[in-house]
């Protein structure tokens, strides 16, 4: 018998005994059982759980990649709650906002460097529209077709889509001509109305934005999904989410990933609302691997959670850490998170994956993998230029 079929067995609560035997049997449990799993579950007992479905499907493997970000402007027309990045409109000489020559320049510092990936993501801007992105994707592709567009969430695309009087289908094909390769998981925050009305009532709902990603999802694109967790929604608004997301998944299989987001309270509207603890985070990120079945690969995003954090969610389910960064995103140092200046080396992320015991590999967006960094030493990486 293995060692987490014990575990399973010697489970006191019935309930929680019978969800394990399920999870272990590769049978998919059901809403009141998430549910039951954050209520009840000890953080070893969802820890060696989600470990055991974790290593049955990327056995050691922790992938990351070389990307960097761009953020066009933090000028935004919505006003979310939980937000400490955002100017609006009016205010907007306190804000930033990009042309396309300085964007374009952002990605030509990378020329002869191997980055893989640049995610572009931002406010949503009024004088921003789909043509002007439109011609920055082309003149992005056109200086490095190779570099992997991850650009613009559900709520940029709803507005710019909107604004330009086109169908999710029209508006998505325009941009997938332009340049667009796949899209990030961002603005999902929490599907339910009870909470999305408190927290980020004027954009696009829960059902714009999984028709956006399922329509990307028939174009052929690949998307990711986040949940914005740890502030004032429930343990079922979570699952509420999930189900929502595990349900579209079925339908189209176009997710890579899935990408719990813990809300950090600094300088926002939800300042008064504490942030959730640690034994709560990884709970989180257990209770996702094994609800998420269907889903190949579970996120942390260092910049948002730290790196201690991200390096021990390598035990509670998560096959996947992004990127090297290199310092190029505020939303969360903005937030208060204890990354300020977000970027970590090559040798820096091999290494943090290998004390937790972990085979580092360096992906592509859509998880080509690139390297494999087991037998690769360390000093090797930190002298060689190409890897910083
Ligand atoms: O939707 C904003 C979140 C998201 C806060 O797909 C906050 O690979 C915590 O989605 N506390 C945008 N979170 C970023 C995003 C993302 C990031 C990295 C990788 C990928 C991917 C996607 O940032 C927003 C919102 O949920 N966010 N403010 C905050 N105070
Ligand atoms: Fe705007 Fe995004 Fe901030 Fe909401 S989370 S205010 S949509 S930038």
């Amino acid at each position: 018998m293995t060692h987490v079929q014990q575990i399973v067995n010697a489970a006191k609560d019935k309930e929680l005994r019978s969800i394990g035997e399920k999870i272990l049997a590769r049978q998919r449990i059901g809403f009141d059982e998430g549910v039951t799993l954050f209520e009840k579950g000890s953080l070893a007992y969802l820890g060696a759980l989600a470990n055991w479905v974790r290593e049955t499907m990327h056995g050691n493997k922790t992938y990351f990649n070389r990307n960097f970000h761009i953020e066009p402007t933090n000028v935004c027309v919505f006003s979310c709650a939980f937000c400490a990045y955002s100017r609006l409109y009016a205010k907007r000489d306190e804000g930033w906002e990009l042309s396309i020559d300085q964007m374009v320049d952002m990605v030509k510092k990378y020329d002869g460097k191997p980055v893989t990936e640049v995610h572009i993501v931002g406010g949503v801007h009024p004088k921003m529209n789909l043509d002007f992105f439109s011609e920055l994707l082309q003149k992005i592709k056109a200086h490095r077709p190779g570099l992997h567009i991850k650009a613009f969430t559900a709520v940029e695309f709803d507005y710019m889509f909107r604004k330009a009087k086109l169908s999710v289908q029209e508006g998505m094909n325009k941009l997938k001509a332009a340049g667009l390769d796949s899209i990030p998981g961002g603005g999902a925050e929490i599907f339910h109305p009870e909470i999305r009305q408190q927290i980020c009532a004027d954009k696009v709902d829960a059902d714009g934005w999984l028709l956006i990603h399922k329509t990307a999802h028939q174009l052929g694109m690949h998307s990711n999904a986040t949940l914005l967790y740890g502030h004032i929604e429930k343990y079922w608004h979570r699952i509420d989410h999930m189900e929502r997301l595990r349900t579209l998944q079925d339908e189209t299989h176009g997710f890579n990933t899935f990408i719990p987001l813990k809300f950090r309270n600094k300088d926002n509207d939800m300042s008064h609302v504490s942030e959730s603890s640690v034994i709560e985070d990884m709970k989180m990120y257990a209770v996702s691997r094994l609800y998420m079945d269907n889903f190949p690969h579970l996120k942390a995003y260092w910049p948002m959670l730290g790196r201690q954090s991200a390096q021990l969610t390598l035990s509670f389910g998560v096959n996947d850490l992004d990127g090297t960064i290199d310092d190029t995103t505020k939303i969360y140092s903005m937030a208060g998170s204890e990354e300020q200046t977000p970027t970590l080396t090559t040798a820096q992320l091999v290494s943090l994956i290998k004390q937790a015991k972990r085979e580092p590999v360096e992906r592509d967006t859509l998880y080509n993998e690139i390297k494999n960094y087991l037998h690769t030493d360390i000093t090797e990486l930190e002298i060689n230029p190409v890897y910083n």
